[in-house]
């Protein structure tokens, strides 16, 4: 199928905008560019935990040089169930572990290199911690997958671009097929000169090319064409997260045409990537649209591999709250960094905070309050189209969109009873790509309907805190969209305020302030 773009409707993964797109065309190319079944899945594991763990555990380092001794590696109690079980208690339902780092050294046996687990002590040299790591995963129905590093300060062949390729798409076949149906793998860009002085060359489209030949439901992140990176390692968020963003690149097939990825995204940091202002822009090099959405990475501690000394510095929960919030929230993943001590554990504290997520999630998102609920649709300027109760449904599949042209859609839901809520939760059904961009919500409380918040895009799921209100029913206005919009998803939460100590700071004249830590809901407690 065809559609008028001359692009086939049903790999709309990449299409051409020309300088002489009007908006209306600009839109409707937006619209028609699609997730891949591999980037729906993805998404729908919202939340990811990152495992960095390797030689730099057992060297209090974050970056090795590829110099270490491999005898130095000896996890005294590895155990990869407990780092599922503690990432399954905060929600998370995807792992990716570091199997091969910046130095090169590999937590499988690999017959490629001497640089790896074989030659360590732990478990007298017969030890995979990449293999423990995927059955523990499976085991509990965890989806995993790996970072492999293509900077490798180790192997002498890097530098000689092409026998390095050839050694790192060794080990890339070698992983994939001894560790069979591995969901993600996680590049970073990261490169620099060998041992020969020369600057390496990847082969990216190699790498692709045989990922997608060996485990074709990976998502191929960060540096590469499924997952883009959100632009930081701190946890901050955009407002308006778009997942249809223009590229430099081939319509259709940039991820396999012979073009070098020097532009790559043109500006990954910026705070809008996709709205109409930025389409608008784009016409005039003929970027093409991609559906590439964002992945929010931070680690659970300011280090990302572990270090004994950041054990009092693990992030509070309500920072973390936060980024769930923003990302999740925000029509990203989170990928939150536990990195396992040499015991080969997460540590106690890391373990607790992840139970608190669980714990918070769970109180906020285990009651939707709208159920029993009575939803009605009104659209301004067109008609509804399916029945609005798919949105609660639970099923991301079963949607309720309008015919073409409205200017407005009005969901309201009248609720049998009065209830004490706080959080809004919206989904687009994101398999007919994301059109909304702009909508208001409005709370029926003491008899009156009030305005509580305002907020722009949705995607796969958006998160709008409001204050705390008693109410018996909540209306939802689209008032901007790119064409017919869409709604899978709706829920009404209350989110436990979370209590936490206040930061307690004198200035230079000893002035003392009291702070609320950010993302913290109050200032409560004694008087000081
Ligand atoms: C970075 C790496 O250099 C860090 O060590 C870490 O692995 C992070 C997730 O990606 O670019």
């Amino acid at each position: 199928m065809t559609s008028s773009y001359g692009v086939s409707s049903a790999s709309a993964q990449g299409i051409r905008l020309c300088p002489e797109d009007s908006l209306d065309t600009l839109l409707a190319k937006a619209v028609a560019v699609r997730p891949t079944p591999r980037q729906i899945a993805w998404q729908r594991d919202e939340m990811s935990a990152f495992v960095h763990f390797g030689m730099n555990t057992f060297t209090d380092r974050e970056w090795g040089d590829g110099k270490e001794d491999p005898k130095l590696f000896n996890p005294t109690e590895l155990d990869a169930g407990q780092w599922v079980r503690a990432a399954k208690a905060a929600g998370i339902t995807r792992m990716i572990l570091t199997a091969k780092h910046h130095d090169g050294f590999c937590l499988w046996p690999s017959r490629y290199t001497e640089h790896c687990v074989k030659n360590s002590p732990w478990k007298g040299g017969k030890g995979d911690v990449v293999g423990e790591f995927v059955d523990a995963c499976r085991a509990a129905g965890m989806h995993c997958g790996i970072y492999i590093s293509p900077w490798d300060r180790h192997e002498e062949t890097y530098g000689d671009s092409p026998r390095y390729n050839q050694y790192f798409l060794n080990q890339l076949r070698e992983v994939l097929t001894t560790y069979p149906g591995i969901e993600e793998v996680w590049f970073d860009g990261a490169c620099a000169e060998g041992p020969n002085g020369k600057r390496q060359e990847y082969d990216w489209r190699a790498y692709w090319k045989l990922i997608r030949e060996l485990a074709p439901d990976a998502c191929i992140t960060v540096r590469g064409p499924d997952v883009r990176w959100c632009g930081n390692e701190a946890g901050y968020t955009r407002q308006s997260e778009w997942s249809v963003i223009p590229m430099p690149g081939d319509d259709q097939s940039w991820e396999t045409s012979d073009k070098t990825l020097s532009g790559y995204i043109r500006d990954i940091h910026g705070d809008d990537l996709g709205s109409r202002d930025v389409l608008m822009r784009s016409r005039q090099d003929r970027q093409v649209l991609t559906w590439y959405p964002s992945q929010v990475n931070t680690s659970i501690r300011p280090g990302w591999f572990y270090h004994s000394h950041e054990d009092a510095r693990v992030r509070s929960l309500e920072d973390l709250l936060t980024v769930y919030h923003g990302s999740v929230g925000g029509n990203g993943q989170f990928l939150l960094n536990i990195p396992p001590d040499r015991r080969g554990l997460f540590h106690e504290n890391d373990v607790a905070r992840l139970e608190e997520i669980g714990d918070v999630l769970k109180q906020t998102f285990a009651q939707d309050l709208l159920a029993g609920a009575k939803l009605t649709a009104e659209v301004t300027g067109g008609e509804s189209v399916g029945d609005i109760a798919a949105v609660l449904d639970g099923n991301p599949d079963t949607f309720w969109t309008t015919t073409d042209g409205p200017t407005m859609a009005t969901v309201t839901a009248e609720l049998p009873g009065a209830v004490h809520a706080n959080c809004l939760m919206l989904q687009e059904h994101i398999a007919s790509g994301q059109r909304v961009e702009a909508f208001d919500l409005e709370v029926l409380a003491d008899g009156q309907w009030r305005p509580a918040a305002s907020s722009t895009v949705i995607g796969h799921k958006r998160l709008v805190r409001f204050a705390d209100a008693t109410v018996a029913g909540i209306r939802i206005r689209l008032t901007q969209f790119r064409t017919r919009p869409t709604l899978a998803g709706l829920g009404l939460y209350f989110a436990p305020a979370i209590i936490s100590a206040p930061r307690i700071a004198p200035d230079a004249d000893g002035v003392v302030t009291v702070k609320v830590p950010e993302g913290a809901s109050d200032l409560r407690g004694p008087a000081l």
